[in-house]
């Protein structure tokens, strides 16, 4: 590990800070299904809560060629992109040989990459998965580190007070010999001083590590809530929140990576991918692609849809590869809308199953699930096959933008939301630049498995709840949407 002193103690500053957070934590954790080369892999990235902070890497080599494992953080773009560290080995777990895991520290806010060099039978390889890392919350100062910090400074403070009361009485004395009336008053006076420069370093230090405090907890992650309108009957109108655009702070030399609106890449083809669902039922899921009509300002037709409340999802990626969910909740009036075009797609009559979803002419998507239950903070593969009316595997999945399905993971409080890809959690754009802007490499990542009958999707549920699993394929030119019913613990 790569530790200066001065990281350390800025390190340790964040981590005393007296400060709860208490922004909302969607699902930061990272899930990435792909290939080192030859090597498949299952790579799980937990960011640090807490920026600077430790994130905790987690890789399982899906075959047994694998030796050795090496991880080291990179930025995702700029200078701090080519200038690599060195790396870190990757511990091989004793029991399961197959899992190697490691821990790296995450130094600024924004846009990172894990690169991951694996070293095996079949030589040499590489993979980066992008990371992105935010502060969510700022850790409360244990109990006993400040009580042992405050008897620390009381002792230090005692000390310093008795130093100059005897420097200015006692110091001139012989052994034994009491203090002068002259004497006695410099003491005073030298007690008089102590006292204020104590008290200035009391309150100077706590200015300061106030200061230092508010400027921390106005870096730490906001939500963005997006403006939601509807004009006309079905035009839907979005604007973007921005509540982490970052100012300079007068104590700060590091930035975060800015955050802006006029900075959008696209991301499997499109600027926006905007999630609508019904609540609290969720038996209506669209996945709509408005267009942008200025920097921040979006605009989609809806589809027909029946009155009630809906909760929006948009997710939009920065020019960093840095990603963002922008969220909303509605009540609209019934919309008689238009018909679905292009890549959007949904359907306002799903039932959640357990297991075998209804797709339309008689074919089903049936979840690929053994018995277990789901563990919260563990990563699964969830996988869905695609059966015709006589349960035979369908063969002819197509891609839909790209890729053999789409994902959306969902707690039925709608406080919980994910979209996942074959490839994982990452955005497609922040694939393509993780893979040094080849965004050719990042699409082989993502479709490895279209043209199946299955489709499977790497992810783990952050927090225990219900959930709900939206499942897109495309076959015979239809989007289908499968919903499930999940539980985690
Ligand atoms: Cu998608």
């Amino acid at each position: 590990m790569y530790l200066s002193k001065r990281t350390v103690f800025l390190a340790l500053c964040v981590l005393l800070l007296p400060l709860a957070g208490a922004a909302h934590v969607n699902s930061p954790d990272v899930y990435y299904d792909g290939y080192a080369g030859p090597y498949h892999l299952l790579v799980t990235l937990r960011p640090p809560a807490v920026v600077p902070g430790v994130a905790q890497v987690q890789i399982r080599s899906v075959g047994d060629d694998v030796d050795t494992v090496k991880i080291l953080p990179l930025r995702m773009i700029g200078i701090g992109a080519k200038m690599a560290p060195l790396p870190d080995a990757a511990k091989r777990s004793a029991g399961d040989p197959q899992l190697f895991t490691g821990s790296l520290w995450i130094m600024v806010r924004g846009s990172w990459k894990v690169q991951i060099q694996v070293a095996g039978k079949k030589g040499t390889a590489q993979l980066d998965v992008p990371l992105p890392a935010v502060s969510t919350s700022a850790q409360p100062m244990q109990a006993g580190l400040g009580i042992l910090l405050a008897f620390l400074g009381l002792a230090l403070a005692a000390g310093l007070i008795g130093i100059i009361v005897a420097a200015t009485r006692d110091a001139g004395l012989n052994p034994g010999q009491a203090p002068e009336p002259a004497q006695a008053r410099r003491g005073r006076i030298g007690l008089g001083v102590a006292a204020i420069i104590v008290i200035a370093a009391f309150v100077l230090g706590n200015l300061w590590w106030g200061s230092e405090a508010s400027a921390n907890a106005r870096l730490n992650y906001k939500v963005p809530n997006m403006k939601s309108s509807l004009l006309g009957g079905s035009l839907l109108r979005l604007r973007l929140d921005n509540p982490n655009e970052s100012e300079p702070t007068r104590f700060r030399s590091e930035q975060p990576d800015r955050i802006r609106l006029d900075d959008l890449i696209p991301d499997h083809g499109h600027l926006m991918h905007l999630f609508v669902v019904s609540m609290p039922d969720m038996k209506a899921f669209w996945h709509l692609h408005p267009d942008q009509t200025q920097p921040g300002d979006f605009a989609q037709n809806l589809p027909i849809m029946p009155e009630g409340q809906y909760k929006l999802y948009a997710d939009i990626v920065h020019h960093t590869g840095f990603p963002e969910t922008q969220v909303a909740t509605m009540n609209l009036p019934a919309v008689t809308g238009e018909a679905l075009s292009g890549d959007d797609a949904g359907s306002f009559d799903l039932a959640p199953a357990d297991k075998v979803a209804q797709l339309s002419g008689g074919y089903r998507m049936v979840w690929q699930r053994d018995d277990h239950s789901f563990k919260a903070g563990q990563p699964y593969w969830f996988r869905f096959r695609v059966e015709d009316k006589d349960g035979k595997a369908v063969a002819d999945l197509q891609p839909y933008m790209g890729m053999a399905g789409h994902a959306v993971f969902l707690s039925t409080d709608g406080n919980i939301f994910a979209h996942v890809h074959p490839a994982g959690s990452v955005s497609m754009a922040a694939v393509s630049l993780a893979e040094g802007g080849n965004a050719k490499a990042g699409m082989e990542n993502m479709d490895h498995n279209a043209g199946a009958a299955e489709v499977s999707f790497p992810y783990g549920f952050p927090q225990p709840g219900e959930y709900r699993i939206f499942v897109q394929i495309k076959r015979a030119g239809k989007v289908e949407t499968g919903v499930f019913v999940a539980k985690a613990e």
